[in-house]
């Protein structure tokens, strides 16, 4: 018997990279999450729904079991925190690192660091796990602009070519994580689907890239 099974994934480059793995596992969306504005897409196979969501959002919607599996960062999970879920595969796609930057040639300031970051607790793990104390300033956003106008004296954000840093004048210096995308799977889906999800993962597992 094939029980219903909905994936969980966020639209730009996690969709783009993760397409190819579920393809290669038979599983191929009817609509483009680009061009249509369904949220629930059906796929090739009439138990598979795909539903598409904020890349924050993705933890909480699998956790809760409202989706069997998901594809998320690791800069999500570790912020999220993944003791709720399973996390069987590093699906090596959307891959970037976790940094720290600050303006070019700018020295540590006096007293205590000011870190602008949307990674509130992966921050403050890392300057914790340095003996620093430092003031964290969570932004939604634009965390580049933070040093430039004085609001922070580094940031924490996610790196891959370095191009957003050079072009405001910032440069990367610590690296806290190397991030890529993981398989995050339900833990009552994970027993009570465990045959499908099985062969699921295993599929996944053999299209993975280096
Ligand atoms: O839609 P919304 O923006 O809210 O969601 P999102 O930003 O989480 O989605 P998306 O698709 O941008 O990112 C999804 C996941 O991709 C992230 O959670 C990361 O795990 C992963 N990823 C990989 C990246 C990058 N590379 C990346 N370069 N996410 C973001 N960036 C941004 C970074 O924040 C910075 O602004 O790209 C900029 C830096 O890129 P470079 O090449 O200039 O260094
Ligand atoms: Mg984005």
């Amino acid at each position: 018997m094939n029980r219903p099974l909905t994936i969980a994934l966020s639209k730009g480059r996690i969709y783009k990279d993760t397409l190819p793995l579920l393809e290669a596992a038979g599983i191929r969306p009817v609509d483009d999450p680009v061009t249509s504005r369904k949220l629930i897409l059906d796929t090739n196979l009439e138990h598979v729904k795909v539903v598409v969501i904020r890349a924050t959002d993705v933890p909480t919607f699998v956790e809760r079991g409202v989706a069997d599996l998901g594809v998320a960062g690791k800069d999500v999970l570790m912020e999220h925190g993944g003791d709720n879920l399973y996390e069987p595969l590093d699906l090596k796609i959307a891959r970037c690192r976790m940094m720290t930057a600050g303006v070019v040639g700018a020295v540590e300031p006096e007293g205590r660091m000011r870190i602008a970051t949307k990674y509130v607790r992966s921050a403050r793990e890392y300057y914790a796990s340095l003996g620093e104390q430092v003031e964290i300033i969570k932004l939604y956003g634009a965390m580049e602009l933070a040093p430039l106008v004085g609001l922070a004296d580094r940031i924490v954000d996610l790196v891959e070519t370095g191009n957003t840093l050079k072009a405001n004048g910032l440069e990367p210096l610590k690296e806290i994580a190397k991030i890529s995308s993981r398989l995050v799977v339900n833990k009552a889906a994970m027993k009570l689907k465990n045959r499908q999800i099985k062969e699921l993962i295993d599929a996944l597992s053999a299209a993975i890239k280096e």
